[in-house]
């Protein structure tokens, strides 16, 4: 799964349609690159952001979802808010990706299964702004997350979604400090217990940042975590997740093909 983020600075026209089309741009060159899926999101999630309103969410991503699905690409859309879901897939996407698992629009679940769209739901406790602040599990990270995503599964049940339908994700860096990542990806099995399939988002996120602080403690840059994050999804692919959510398509292509010979796979 291919990154494109649409969340421009300037709200100008002039933004607007430049952050468009580079959005475009950039998708059709991850697709080109080998992503299975394109991932379109129009909110940041970086610890501290703050929402954008959903008249500006949609004039993100539809646009760019309408193009990208027109030019072949399978197109998720990343958003909490089930009506730039449902414009999504009107628009042509046919997955949703919601950070929250369902926790933060009521009517999210509901919409999903009306549409029978596949729906990855990601582990999540608040907002951006203060997720930070809830990065406390009494009985460890691990067991916090399966308990709560196993909750989430049977409210999708009772919402009416199908099982085959679902796919999980530890949602690393959301409501975790930098270690509790690594207890999570160490603990993945107790995931894979709750019987569906994972997807993982590890790409450039400041856990990898702090793995590779220089001598000083300075966190390695942001565009200098990318080769930690491949390593990282090789290792997942061997394990068997389902799904990685990656910025660099082309260096997770070529690191799987790499693992693939490796294994003698054609
Ligand atoms: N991470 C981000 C955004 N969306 N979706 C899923 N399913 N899993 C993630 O880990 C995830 C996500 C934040 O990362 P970005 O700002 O690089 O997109």
């Amino acid at each position: 799964m291919g990154v494109v983020n649409v969340t421009p600075d300037s709200f100008s026209d002039g933004g607007r349609f430049h952050e468009t089309d580079a959005a475009i741009a950039h998708g059709l060159l991850l697709h080109a690159d080998g992503a299975d899926v394109l991932d379109i999101g129009g909110e940041s999630t970086r610890p501290g952001a703050t929402r954008p309103l959903v008249e500006e969410e949609l004039a993100r991503v539809v646009p760019v979802i309408g193009a990208l699905a027109g030019a072949g690409a399978v197109v998720s859309v990343d958003t909490m808010r089930a009506d730039v879901a449902a414009a999504a897939l009107d628009a042509g996407a046919t997955m949703v990706n919601d950070v929250s698992g369902g926790l933060a629009d009521p009517d999210m679940l509901r919409l999903v299964a009306e549409r029978d769209a596949p729906y990855v739901a990601m582990h999540w406790r608040a907002h951006a702004t203060h997720m930070q602040q809830f990065a406390t599990y009494d009985d460890g990270v691990v067991a916090g997350v399966r308990a709560e995503l196993a909750g989430r599964v049977e409210s999708m049940t009772a919402a009416g979604l199908r099982a085959e339908r679902v796919v999980l994700d530890p949602g690393l860096g959301f409501a975790k400090h930098g270690e509790q990542n690594w207890q999570l990806l160490r603990g993945l099995d107790a995931l894979e217990g709750l019987g569906l399939p994972l997807l993982v988002g590890a790409s450039r996120k400041s856990f990898l940042g702090t793995l590779l602080a220089g001598s000083d403690g300075t966190p390695r840059p942001v565009d200098d975590r990318e080769d930690a994050g491949t390593a990282l999804c090789v290792l997942l692919a061997q394990r068997g997740v389902w799904g990685l959510r990656v910025h660099d398509v082309r260096a997770t292509r070529d690191a799987l093909a790499v693992w693939q010979a490796m294994e003698g796979r054609p």
